[in-house]
């Protein structure tokens, strides 16, 4: 073997030990972090695979992201952590970035699983419908003009038992928990969501706005999720198109030790939730003529009855007056 090539195994070695100790370190510094149900990168253990992480459909790994969509049509991807997470209290925040070509018309958005079932593929942004668990909707596409009075992207929560069907014709907003607007498609910084379930309340915060601190969306109490689901993150596209990526998922441990633990067995628990936001009927706005109508009587009352009282005021004084000269007189 040459020196050359002595020097440049070396020097191989050397930047491979400096990652490694630096990947310790972080490691190190995040001691809630579970590393066994988080993707940071460098995403690949041996050729193609990622530890403890499967994908399917159009996703396609490079060193950089995880790309669930590219910006193509009638396209569904998908990556799902393989292990079971039994952490009760927990905080998911995922590094995320939606962006393409179209200006006005993108979609369809992205979602973010704690569900039972792992690896299924389906209408709901990529993922079974009747699911089991929680999904976190990162909605860029508003299929239905008028049934909600909110702009898209929209972030919202829904929590499901196998029953309740996504609707997606309605943005799913018949069985929403809660939502926020989030513009956070096609911007140049970078884009997190964090998902925290602690003591049976979920809170979604955004950090889009490259300040560094999280935000928060909304905040919902009274969800009752078992152990032992699975994370999953999902994208899919349809007439319209996006790049779906993922940079890091990273899964935080709450439970501090010496916290005082409940005995509650969680594994078998059904997902539920105990509030639900009522359900947005399609009521139809006052028609704003009727109400124009109404307010012109009212105030053509409200005259004539000011100007009955002035006449009849005008007139007693007159009378008063008159009473009044006649005594003089
Ligand atoms: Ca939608």
């Amino acid at each position: 073997m040459s020196e050359f090539n002595t020097i440049l195994i070396r020097i191989f070695f050397t930047c491979l030990s400096v990652t490694i100790f630096y990947a310790h370190a972080e490691w190190n510094t995040n001691d809630y972090m579970k590393r066994e149900h988080s993707l940071i990168k460098p995403y690949h253990g041996v050729g193609v695979i990622i530890p403890n992480w499967d994908f399917m459909g159009s996703t396609m790994v490079t060193h950089n992201h995880v790309r669930l969509t590219k910006d193509d049509q009638s396209l569904q991807g998908a990556l799902w952590n393989s292990l079971p997470c039994y952490v009760r209290n927990w905080e998911l925040q995922v590094h995320f970035k939606v962006h393409g070509h179209g200006k006005d018309l993108f979609g369809d958005g992205m979602a973010i699983w704690y569900a039972k079932d792992r690896m299924k593929p389906g209408a709901v942004f990529g993922y079974m419908d009747y699911f089991y668990g929680l999904a976190v909707f990162l909605d860029t596409y508003s299929n239905h003009n008028g049934e909600h009075n909110h702009q898209h992207p929209y972030i919202s929560a829904m929590v499901n038992n196998g029953t309740l069907h996504y609707d997606h014709d309605r943005d799913g907003t018949h069985t929403q928990l809660a939502g926020c607007e989030a513009k956070f498609r096609n911007l140049d910084h970078d884009t997190h969501i964090a998902i925290r379930y602690q003591d049976d309340t979920l809170t979604v915060s955004t950090d889009i706005e490259n300040k560094a601190v999280w935000k928060e969306c909304f905040v919902v109490k009274g969800i009752k999720l078992p152990t032992g689901y699975y994370f999953g993150v999902s994208a899919a596209t349809g007439d319209l198109s996006d790049n779906h990526d993922i940079m890091s998922i990273r899964l935080y441990e709450l439970d501090m030790p010496g916290d005082v633990k409940d005995d509650e067995d969680r594994t078998n628990i059904i997902p539920s939730a105990s509030f639900y936001e009522p359900p947005r009927e399609r009521i139809e706005d006052p028609k704003p003529s009727m109400s124009g109508v109404k307010t012109f009587f009212l105030m053509l009352l409200a005259a004539i009855g000011l100007i009955v009282i002035v006449i009849v005021g005008v007139m007693m004084y007159q009378k008063h007056q008159e009473n009044a000269r006649k005594r003089f007189y």
